[in-house]
Parts: C-alpha cells; structure tokens; sequence
C-alpha cells in the first residue's frame, strides 16, 4: 500500500466542523484509493500563489515525507501547475490534488465502457490548462524539451484537445450497455441492491458487514464480479450488492458526468440502500438528504430507496430522536443502525427483502420427462423452490418472478 500525507489549507474564519469534514472526507476518498495515510498536515491561512499553503509549512512537509518515507502528497485544494511543481521540487515526492484523487477512484470503479470513457474525458478536461502552462515553466526553466521531444510541448495542448474530441464522439456513439447487464441478471434471478450516500456514511462497513453475516450465493457466471459487488442470499431470495464511491461534496462541474457514471450500479438497482452518517449535524443530514433526493429523482424509476441512518452509536438517544424527528419529511420509515456493530441488522434485512421486486408464488405439477427435469433445473437457478416431490409427476412450490411462473404454468398438468 502506498502511504500518503494529507494537506489542507483552511480559510481564516471558516466553520470549524466544516474543516473537519472536509479533511474527514478526504481521508475516506484517500482510503477508497488504497493509500494508507501517514500523516495529515493543516494550515489556517489565505492561499499562496507558489505553494498553495505557506512556505514554512512547505519545508515542514519536505521533513514530514522523508521521516514517514511517503510516496506521495495530497492537497485538498485544486492545485495549479505552478504550485505542483514547486512542492513537488521542494518535498521530492509525488504531489497531486483531490481531483487527482476523486479521477483515480473513478478510474478505478468505473466498469462500463462509457463510464470509462466518461472519466478518461473528465481527466483531459483536467489536464487542459495544464497542459497549457506546462510549456511555459519549462521554458522558464530553461529545462531542454519534454523528453528530449524539441516542440513537442506546443504540440502537447493540441494533443489533449484532439483526444477531448475523439472521446466526446466515442462516449456519443457508444451504446447503453448497461440495460442488458440489468436484465441478464433479473434473468438469473438475482435482485439488484446498491448503497448509496455520502463518502464516510459507512457503505463500506455496511457493506463488508452485511457480505460477512450473509451466505454468498455461488454462481459460476459471476466468478467475474468486481470486488464491489457480491452475491449473497437474503430470506433465500438472491441479491448483487454492490458498493459505490457514492456521493463526493463540491464536485466540479467538469467531474458531473463522470461522476453520474460511476453511478449507473445506483440507477441500475432495484433498491437503493441510502446510507446516511446520524453523527453528522442535523442541518449537514438534511442537506445532504436533498441533494440525494436531487440526484435520484430524475434518474429513476420503479427503484425503492430505503433509508439507513447509521453509526447511531455515535448518538445519544435523545439526540437521536431529535434528528430523527428532524428529518423525517425527507427520510420516513429509516431503519436505524450501526453497520460497526451489527445493530439493526435484522430490521434492515428484513426491510431490504420488503423492497426486493415481487416475486410470486404458486404450486407447479410436470410430467415426469427429460423436458421436465432440465426445467426444473432452470427453476432452481430462477426462483426459490420451497419444495419438490418426484412421484409420477414433479410437484413443485415454487416462488419466482412473474415471467418465469408464466412460463412453466404452460407445462402445468
Ligand atoms: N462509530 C461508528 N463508526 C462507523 C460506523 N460505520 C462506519 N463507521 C466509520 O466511519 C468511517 C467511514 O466508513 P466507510 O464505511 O469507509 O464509509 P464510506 O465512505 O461510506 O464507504 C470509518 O472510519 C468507519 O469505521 C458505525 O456504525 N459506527
Ligand atoms: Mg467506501
């Protein structure tokens, strides 16, 4: 794992809790990316135009990196290239911004191809004005060409801006995978469920939790399965979860599109598990329960959003209440829980089985013939057969989705 150190600059005067979460969520995303945080460094100060934070706190993080050996720096501020350069030069390490690292999570969750392309697009998009002034510090440096490459650097801009054009058709022509995804799954009989909410709301936990307490459904057709998703059984009825990178506060504008992207699993559900972090203030919940309402509204359709207020060990009850009662108009019926210690867990499984599609159930008799028993076993793998009797026929219970009772009631004796 590589280590990193964190920075962030504060604005004199801004609120005290809001720094805190900022910095809070950084961590998160640093941790989304795999890196192991070493160290954090703050400075309470108007930005400087060379280095961003000031020049001292530049030379204590040069000794900070060489005494935790860290590979790499993250600021929490957009940095310009100018300033890269001159921390980078002044610490010898790698210096990228939280930009950088929100682009590399997209990079790295991004399944489809569209969503890949979406976030190579918004990296170019990035990397524009950069590439811009990248020519004129090293000339100014008197550095010899880019790789040895003379003009190449003029020619480097006009680069990015050529592959702009080509993504913005490729992402244009691009077909919607997705949707057939969706329903090649229903057809294995599988649900959809995905978590939502904002970096540090405990998805993450949630989820290796509710992976760990349930059984994996075994299926040959998803040994494939990105590492966030996994099958696993509830009530016996089969279900993908899947984590999400989730919601990231003050997204750029040019970030959206890849960012709604990397969002297609939480479009693509069946059920949405909205995971919102109770320790949180109430106003800090209720906003981002708005703008969580803003984001699905638009994008689905038929999808059931469940509300998980978690970490309420964090909480004390009255206080609980209050923000419970707080929020109600924005998140009624919630399920309370604390995805650490596994409170709540049943309520909410339960509730996630409430909200799964409908499946039907019905009694089924075959007639005992090779066509029968090779049904029977596409029955196992669509529904749930609650029971079986070989006699002279088959004589199933079984409880599945609509299509599928549909199709084998045109077998029924
Ligand atoms: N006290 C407490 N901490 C929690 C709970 N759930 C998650 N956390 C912590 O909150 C932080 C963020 O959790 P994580 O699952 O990574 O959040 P994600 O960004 O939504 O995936 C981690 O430090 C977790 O240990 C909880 O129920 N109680
Ligand atoms: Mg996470």
């Amino acid at each position: 794992m590589k280590k990193v150190i964190l920075v962030q600059r504060n604005d004199p005067g801004a609120d005290h809790g809001a720094n805190e979460r900022k910095l809070a969520e950084l961590k998160e995303l640093a941790r989304a990316a795999h890196y192991s945080v070493v160290g954090v460094l703050t400075q309470t100060r108007y930005p400087d135009r060379k280095y961003q934070v000031g020049r001292g706190k530049v030379d204590e993080l040069a000794v900070f990196v060489e005494v935790s050996g860290a590979d790499k720096v993250i600021f929490n501020h957009q940095l310009s290239t100018t300033q890269i350069y001159n921390i980078s030069e002044t610490c010898k390490c790698e210096v990228i911004d939280r930009f950088n690292l929100i682009l590399e999570i997209f990079a790295s969750r991004a399944t489809t191809r569209r969503a890949k392309l979406q976030v190579e697009l918004a990296r170019l998009q990035y990397e524009l004005p950069k590439a811009r002034s990248i020519v004129s510090l090293l000339k100014k440096d008197e550095r010899p060409g880019f790789m040895g490459l003379g003009g190449y650097e003029d020619s480097y801009e006009q680069d990015v801006k050529k592959r702009i054009v080509r993504i913005r058709n490729e992402i244009h022509s691009s077909c919607k995978s997705s949707e057939s995804l969706r329903s090649f799954r229903h057809e294995r009989g599988f649900s959809l469920v995905a978590l939502a909410g904002y970096t540090n709301a405990g998805k993450s936990t949630l989820f290796q939790s509710l992976v760990k307490e349930g059984t994996e459904v075994e299926d040959m057709l998803f040994t494939t399965l990105s590492p966030t998703t996994r099958s696993l059984s509830i009530n016996q009825r089969r279900v993908l979860l899947t984590d999400t990178v989730g919601f990231i506060e003050d997204l750029p504008h040019w970030m959206v599109d890849a960012f709604r992207s990397t969002l297609d699993e939480i479009f693509l559900a069946d059920v949405i598990l909205l995971v919102v972090d109770m320790s949180d203030p109430v106003d800090v919940i209720r906003q981002k329960l708005v703008v969580s309402h803003d984001i699905f509204w638009k994008r689905i359709e038929g999808v059931e959003i469940v509300t998980v207020l978690n970490k309420v060990d964090m909480v004390d009850s009255d206080d609980l209440k209050r923000k419970v009662d707080a929020i109600s108009y924005l998140a009624p019926h919630p399920v309370l829980i604390s995805a650490s210690s596994g409170d709540g867990f049943e309520a909410l499984v339960d509730k996630i089985y409430e909200n799964l599609p409908h499946w039907d159930r019905s009694r089924i008799a075959l007639d005992m013939s090779e066509e029968s028993l090779s049904m029977v076993s596409w029955l196992y793998d669509e529904g749930i057969v609650h029971s079986i009797d070989y006699g002279e026929q088959i004589v199933l219970d079984i409880e599945a989705r609509e299509e599928v009772l549909q199709k084998v009631s045109k077998f029924n004796i």
